[in-house]
């Protein structure tokens, strides 16, 4: 296998003897026009875009197909360890837009298009995102998997076909309002039902134990409901190396064995409301980016991708490979994107020992050597458990596979640490007390042989913190993978202008090759080279302001600098944070303090949980201060505050684009890594921000010249709050009492008194976890200095120039290396 950046001949291959599709504008004319006429049965006429899209789809798509079939008959004879990335989310947006731009087909489409009369970007619209995720960790597995065909590695991605993906976010009356996302009702051309490969699903029943042949005491798991999962395979390309990977989503479908029994019994509706109980399995993806405990659909689920995916890789191993397994786990590698699908390892134990007979000790080696684990989070509230309760019920021989994991690891510990009752409570899968729990992280920790954190002060907080005595037992374990993003989407296709600038300076290579933005650096002070910069930026705000424009109905000046905080709504990201400096900034121009003050734009997007009350509550003060301020004739040419609802990963690819200045803002210590900070820098976006998750690493890469630093670091925020006193800072701090009364006065809630209460409550809480108080003074300084930079062009451009160049080990492509090298090993 190559290396990336190797740019094969365009349409040079064969499959099956026969040449490829052509890929000029003329072979595409001609297959949209078939496409369009014989697949669809349309006329261009009557076609609406819609249907031109689904032609568009397909021709690309059979030009996937061919790379997509060669790429699986090289993995085939080649025979090279694979990995399977398993994730409850895939947080993809849009597929063919991607494919033109890693396929190389963007010119010759465009050109075929034209006698349709119609763009490639009024096409890409009716393409609806797939949202099948919450935020940054689902988005991380598409960059991955984008960064793993383009480095040539066999990577499946496995995950779940939910009918409905991310929520549909309305804004109404400053409420978030949520409506489900339908995502597939027009149809999905980039999927592909395999039903040859369908598995089987066990639920509930119970275990009987009896001798083999040989007196082996062998398991059987019997009188289970099972459900069927069906794959869907989609066509994940490289960039121009001719590998298409795949992601295989799992559809949840009943069996047909109703018919029989039921049925004959004349209890017809029962079994087809049991068909329902099945088939609920993929309907929904859960909307909550911090663990909701205790669901029941959530763990069928998770046990659900797990059983099929590990079936899956099995299965084709023994094909392959007849009844053996020796040097399955020399070939094989499962990592587990957080502990969502943790039961992985449970379920290997219990598919190597009932299914192909293997003993504990052979299959627990294999286990634990295949299995990988990456933890996202720092919020010891996130951290996954499930009652032992549900799991008897749901899982029982998964259950008693954990017990027995859990009572050899403990003997483990106990050889570890003689007579230390304590540490056995501390360590043990199962945490003990009212409602014993399964530990999910412990499960994941001890059967695998690899735990990694997704930016260095995240990793460094696990080995001190929330994974200590792990840390101490195995430190060999732990390991760092900073986050990354794939700067194909995030860069190529985002931002074409800044693209083609930096095509025309320093060549292409930077695609693939994200470090050679480095060649930009001498470029920072050159005034024609920052004219163009500049000129790129301000077409983008352009396109953003309109965007703006649309879905808020707030204009946006291009003029003014855009502020920009995207994630979604959690009170550790500190959103609040952020709009107490909006008041400020209102407080100041109504004051008449406005000297020196420079005119933003502040946009802030994102979703909350549809169960999360402050977040909810966060998003209707953004909307409320908004209209406040927006309406305000004083702060016309100083302030506008928009909330952009729905935001997702198409709406992202504008912004990114689009902005001046990144809100990084969390409490430090809590954000694991962030990655919309990595977007933001490599469009040659200045950050303001703490020492939190890869900020630090961010900050690091292009110095500290050129980043905006504010707030207390991750260990000032744990001694600050052991004596927090908000009141006594909001009283000795000016600015903030001026906010805070205004928040108290009502201002923003006039014919809605005391709405705003629980978050005045919090800020002036004690026990606020997330300091907001703490950081105000140093937040409002750090965005004088913004302000000041701002307003020297020459001084910004050189910083934003300086950002971009300096983005360089925020590719995915760096990440994936390092997981191939490391965690993986792959040959490469
Ligand atoms: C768990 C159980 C039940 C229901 C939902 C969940 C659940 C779902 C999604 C828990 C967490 C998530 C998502 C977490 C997430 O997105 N974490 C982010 O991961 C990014 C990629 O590593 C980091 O950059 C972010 O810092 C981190 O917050």
């Amino acid at each position: 296998m190559g290396k990336s950046g190797k740019s094969p001949e365009k349409s040079s291959g064969k499959s099956a003897g026969k040449e490829w599709l052509g890929l000029d504008a003329k072979s595409f004319a001609t297959d949209l026009d078939r496409h369009l006429n014989l697949t669809l049965g349309k006329d261009p006429v009557e076609g609406s875009h819609l249907y031109l899209y689904n032609a568009a789809a397909l021709t690309i798509r059979d030009r996937l197909v061919e790379r997509w079939r060669a790429t699986r008959d090289k993995y085939a004879t080649e025979k090279p360890k694979r990995v399977a990335y398993l994730s409850l989310e895939f947080l993809m947006g849009r597929t063919l837009t991607n494919a033109v731009l890693n396929l190389d087909m963007d010119e010759a489409l465009r050109k075929a298009l034209k006698d349709y009369g119609v763009t490639l970007e009024e096409l890409a619209q009716e393409e609806r995102d797939a949202g099948l995720g919450n935020g940054g960790l689902g988005r991380l597995a598409a960059c991955f998997l984008d960064s793993c065909a383009t480095l040539e590695l066999p990577v499946t991605g496995y995950g779940i076909r939910y009918d409905y993906g991310m929520f549909h976010q309305k804004i109404k009356d400053g409420y978030q309002i949520e409506l489900p996302d339908q995502w597939l009702k027009e149809g999905n051309p980039w999927e592909f039902e395999a039903p040859e490969n369908i598995r089987r699903i066990k639920f509930h029943g119970h275990t009987e134990t009896h001798a083999d042949a040989d007196g082996n005491l062998r398991v059987q798991w019997v009188d289970t409901d099972d459900v069927l999962a069906v794959p869907y395979d989609m066509p994940i390309p490289g960039y121009r190396n001719n590998t298409v990977n795949t992601l295989r989503l799992w559809k949840a479908s009943a069996t047909d064995e109703f018919k029989l029994d039921q049925f004959n019994q004349g209890s017809y509706t029962e079994a087809v409301a049991a068909k329902n109980e099945a088939e609920q399995i993929s309907m929904v993806l859960y909307p909550n980016d911090v663990s909701e405990n205790g669901k029941v659909l959530r763990l069928r689920q998770q046990y659900f991708l797990s059983s099929a995916s590990l079936q899956d890789v099995i299965i084709r191993w023994r094909q392959r490979n007849g009844d053996t397994f020796e040097g399955f786990a020399d070939k094989n590698c499962f990592q587990l994107n957080d502990t969502h699908p943790a039961i992985a390892v449970a379920e290997l134990m219990r598919l190597l020992m009932d299914d192909y007979g293997m003993g504990w000790d052979e299959a627990w080696e294999i286990t634990r050597s295949t299995m990988a684990y990456t933890n996202h989070t720092l919020l010891p509230e996130a951290l996954e458990r499930w009652p032992v309760r549900l799991f008897r019920d749901m899982l029982p021989r998964l259950l008693e596979i954990i017990y027995e994991i859990n009572a050899r690891f403990l003997r483990q510990v106990s050889s570890h640490w003689p007579h230390d009752e304590g540490k056995l409570r501390e360590l043990s899968i199962i945490e003990e007390g009212g409602e014993p729990q399964v530990r999910m992280a412990y499960l994941a920790i001890v059967g695998s042989h690899s735990v990694n954190g997704v930016a260095a002060l995240h990793t460094e907080l696990l080995k001190s913190g929330l994974f200590k005595t792990f840390y101490e037992l195995w430190p060999e374990k732990f390991n760092n993978k900073t986050n990354g993003v794939t700067p194909r989407r995030w860069l190529g296709f985002c931002n074409p202008q800044l693209a083609s600038l930096i095509n025309k300076t320093i060549g292409e290579g930077w695609l693939t090759d994200l470090d050679q933005l480095q060649q930009l650096k001498p470029l920072a002070d050159d005034k024609a080279f920052q004219k163009k910069w500049m000129a790129v930026k301000k077409h983008n705000k352009t396109l953003l302001a309109e965007m703006v424009e649309c879905a808020c109905g707030v204009s946006f000046d291009t003029d003014m600098m855009f502020d920009v905080q995207v994630k979604r709504i959690h009170e550790y990201k500190r959103q609040l944070l952020n709009i107490l400096h909006v008041i400020h900034l209102y407080d100041r121009i109504m004051r008449g303090d406005t000297e020196g003050m420079v005119p933003r734009c502040v946009l802030i997007g994102g979703k909350a949980a549809p169960g999360y009350f402050m977040a909810k509550l966060i998003i209707k003060l953004i909307n409320s201060v908004a209209e406040v301020v927006n309406a305000e004739p004083l702060a016309d040419k100083l302030l506008k505050v928009a909330f952009l609802p729905n935001y997702r990963v198409t709406a992202m690819e504008m912004i990114c684009a689009g902005t001046d200045l990144s809100e990084q803002i969390s409490t430090a210590g809590k954000e694991a890594s962030g990655t919309g900070n990595m977007k933001f820098m490599m469009n040659g976006a200045l950050t303001i921000g703490t020492l939190d998750g890869a900020n630090i690493e961010i900050r690091d890469a292009v110095g500290e010249e050129d980043f905006f630093l504010f707030g207390l670091k991750a260990d000032e925020v744990e001694q600050v709050r052991k004596s927090y006193d908000p009141d006594s800072i909001i009283e000795s701090d000016s600015d903030l009492k001026s906010v805070m009364h205004l928040l108290e006065s009502g201002h923003f809630n006039l014919c809605e008194p005391g709405i705003f209460n629980p978050i005045i409550n919090t800020i002036r809480d004690p026990h606020d976890q997330w300091v907001t108080a703490a950081d105000f003074r140093s937040f409002t300084d750090a965005q004088v200095a913004v302000g000041e930079v701002y307003q020297q062009k020459a001084l910004w451009t050189r910083k934003s120039i300086l950002n971009t160049a300096s983005s360089g080990m925020f590719s995915s492509d760096r990440t994936i290396g390092q997981y191939a090298d490391e965690i993986w090993r792959l040959k490469r």
